[in-house]
């Protein structure tokens, strides 16, 4: 292919009327910090496609939902696609599920630079620079009814590359159809891409994470083509405010100040590896042994929890101990040799009861007492889920009460 290289940035799912959330008890700056979230991650986005001089910004849809921003969401995206304007920076934009273009205020005008697609047929924008074409943006809204078509995006070849903008659930598998070399959706909060050969196939992601079902880093994609090195796309942070899962590993042996000493160092290493952003981390206590036992039913968990938030949230960068648990992950019996003890005895029974798929009936526990017809409905587990909760519960229960056993030998 011949033609000019150029940068383009690639993003979505905005969704500025989607604060994070946030428990009771977080203290109020980071509170604010939450609110504003979807609006500073949509701001830095917009400072990397000034800093790295994007010839254009392709939004993938789900931006905001002007029904549930007010006012304020559409001022501000006006205010952000100004200052892209005044650097000449056009904007292609596809509405996705709850950004349809006719949810946008018609009293507020948008800036001449950005370019909205409005019908379910794809339409076609030659993006130029310095009067000469660069690239094609293929792009049209999602049809409520049906899934995304593919082959509606079919283009004649063409001497600069295309790019298709696309919202919603689709098949990767078939996004390959003549004509595009791009395809850039949108939908999916998690960043994913399926295929950079021959054509890329991308979701840059939400810019800002929610809660802990999406955790670590957020941002968007720019996007680098060269006629002969075709497209090379590259990872940006945006987000202000980081959820994280922390998996801490104990050993029977790991005491309080231990455990306490591995806790301060993740959140060094945490806070070191980004510095500017503010973190809200859920920690998982991975192991056995007699501390588990403390964490899994004392006030220790309350305790560790209440002194994390202490020391760890008083300053910027925040780092907000979420909440802190033992991970429900049933331990296994040891290998030894000789004489097992209970606790082995009981896991290993566990381990057989677990591959069995029985129905879990405890009523015959329950004959001859005057309750046994009361009881009858919740002795007799069918539900898989509560089933297999019911074995976790149980099994992690005999484990801990079992765990001292050896001292009663003695
Ligand atoms: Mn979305």
């Amino acid at each position: 292919m011949a033609g000019t290289p150029f940068c383009f940035l690639h993003a979505s799912d905005f969704h500025l009327e989607q604060p994070g959330t946030a428990g009771i008890e977080t203290p109020e700056p980071l509170r604010e910090a939450m609110l504003e979230s979807p609006y500073r991650a949509a701001e830095r986005v917009v400072d990397l496609a000034l800093a790295h001089q994007a010839a254009f910004v392709v939004l993938a849809g789900d931006i905001l939902d002007p029904t549930w921003t007010g006012p304020r969401g559409p001022l501000f995206l006006r205010e952000q696609f100004r200052r892209l304007a005044d650097a000449g920076v056009t904007v292609y934009w596809v509405g996705g599920r709850c950004d349809p273009p006719e949810l946008w205020p018609s009293l507020l005008r948008l800036p001449d630079n950005v370019r909205r697609f409005s019908r379910s047929r794809p339409e076609v924008h030659l993006h130029e620079q310095g009067g000469a074409p660069i690239a094609r943006v293929v792009g049209a809204v999602r049809h409520k009814k049906r899934r995304v078509r593919p082959r509606d995006f079919r283009q004649s070849p063409a001497e600069v590359p295309t790019i298709a903008v696309v919202y919603g659930r689709t098949d990767p598998e078939k996004l390959h159809v003549e004509g595009i070399d791009y395809w850039a959706l949108g939908g999916r909060h998690r960043r994913s891409t399926f295929r950079t050969s021959p054509e890329v196939v991308h979701y840059p992601g939400t810019p800002q994470g929610r809660g802990p079902e999406e955790p670590g880093a957020h941002g968007c994609t720019l996007v680098w083509w060269h006629p002969e090195r075709g497209f090379r796309l590259a990872f940006f942070a945006a987000d202000g405010l980081r959820w994280q899962t922390e998996r801490i590993p104990v050993h029977s042996r790991t005491n309080r100040e231990a455990l306490e000493t591995l806790l301060r160092g993740r959140v060094h290493a945490l806070r070191q590896s980004a510095p500017m952003v503010d973190w809200m981390v859920d920690w998982v206590i991975v192991g056995e042994g007699p501390l588990v036992d403390r964490l899994r039913r004392g006030r220790l968990a309350a305790e560790l929890l209440e002194q994390l938030r202490r020391e760890f949230a008083q300053e910027k960068p925040f780092c907000w101990s979420n909440s802190l648990r033992v991970s429900q992950e049933i331990p296994k019996p040891a290998e030894t040799e000789g004489t097992p003890s209970l606790r082995d005895v009981f896991l290993r029974l566990v381990q057989q009861r677990q591959n069995e798929t029985e129905t879990v009936d405890l009523s015959e526990y329950a004959e001859g007492s005057s309750l046994a017809g009361q009881l009858g409905s919740i002795l007799s587990v069918e539900d898989p889920r509560l089933q297999n909760q019911l074995w976790q519960e149980s099994a992690l229960l005999g484990a801990d009460l079992l765990e001292g056993e050896g001292m009663l030998g003695m």
